[in-house]
């Protein structure tokens, strides 16, 4: 098998990326344990989705984190999910749904949006940027990703409104966990790699948040965030 080759937004907080789907891939990567080679681009847009990541493997492009993660599935042979039965893998898909689709979308208004985590989000995540560059491309990309909230929606709502959908979002996540050791059971499955990439990039990362202090508030996801951890990041 060729080298797989997997692009992705740098590394800081001691994360291995401060991009929640990248740490997604590298945490899947993991599960399944399949070797790679990061590439950190500065920027998304050489992508063939304009986002990040994307993989090159055997001459192919792919972007979006969950079509890499069927390629692979198709090419390796590997799943994560065997182990789940169909209504499981259904609510998997619910929450995974929760957790990118909306969740995620608070994060970023609290990185780009906040202005006193503006400033320590723009020197990781525009860390590579070259330096004389980065006072021009930083506002551009401001106004970009406050369109991309508008967009969403979620950056329709005040402040306020938004923390409050982050903490419920988040509240439910943790009651769904419960006291089990994994999302889906004893062990790790796709939609931990899911969690984790934005979970660790909520609660682990210095960019205050009452959602991220809710996340802290929930003893049973710290300890999984724990878990998680100790078991694929030693
Ligand atoms: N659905 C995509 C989302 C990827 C995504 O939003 N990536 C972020 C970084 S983690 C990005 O590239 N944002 C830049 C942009 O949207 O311009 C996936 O699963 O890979």
């Amino acid at each position: 098998m060729s080298e797989l080759v997997v692009h992705q937004i740098p590394a800081g907080w001691g994360l291995p990326s401060v991009g929640p789907f990248c740490l997604k891939l590298d945490a899947y990567l993991r599960i399944v344990g399949i070797p790679y080679r990061a590439v950190v681009d500065a920027t998304p847009f050489r992508g063939p989705k304009g986002k990040l990541p994307w993989i090159e493997h055997e001459g192919r492009t792919i972007g979006d984190s969950g079509f890499i993660v069927e390629y692979l599935e198709s090419r390796y042979g590997c799943d994560a999910n065997a182990a789940l039965s169909p209504a499981d893998r259904g609510v998997a898909r619910a929450l995974r749904r929760l957790i990118e689709e909306n969740l995620y979308w608070t994060l970023v208004y609290d990185r780009w949006m906040v202005e006193e985590n503006w400033h320590t989000a723009r020197a990781v995540i525009l860390g590579l940027v070259p330096a004389p560059l980065r006072p021009v491309i930083a506002p551009i990309a401001r106004r970009g990703v406050r369109r991309q909230l508008r967009g969403h929606g979620i950056g329709l709502h005040a402040r306020e409104e938004i923390h409050a959908i982050g903490r419920q979002d988040v509240g439910a996540i943790a009651d769904f966990l419960d006291d089990k050791p994994f999302f889906m059971g004893a062990t790790p499955s796709e939609i931990d790699a899911i969690a984790y990439g934005v979970l660790a990039n909520i609660m682990n990362v210095p960019i205050a948040s009452p959602v991220k202090d809710e996340a802290l508030s929930r003893a049973n996801l710290v300890a999984w965030l724990e878990r998680f951890r100790a078991r694929y990041y030693p």
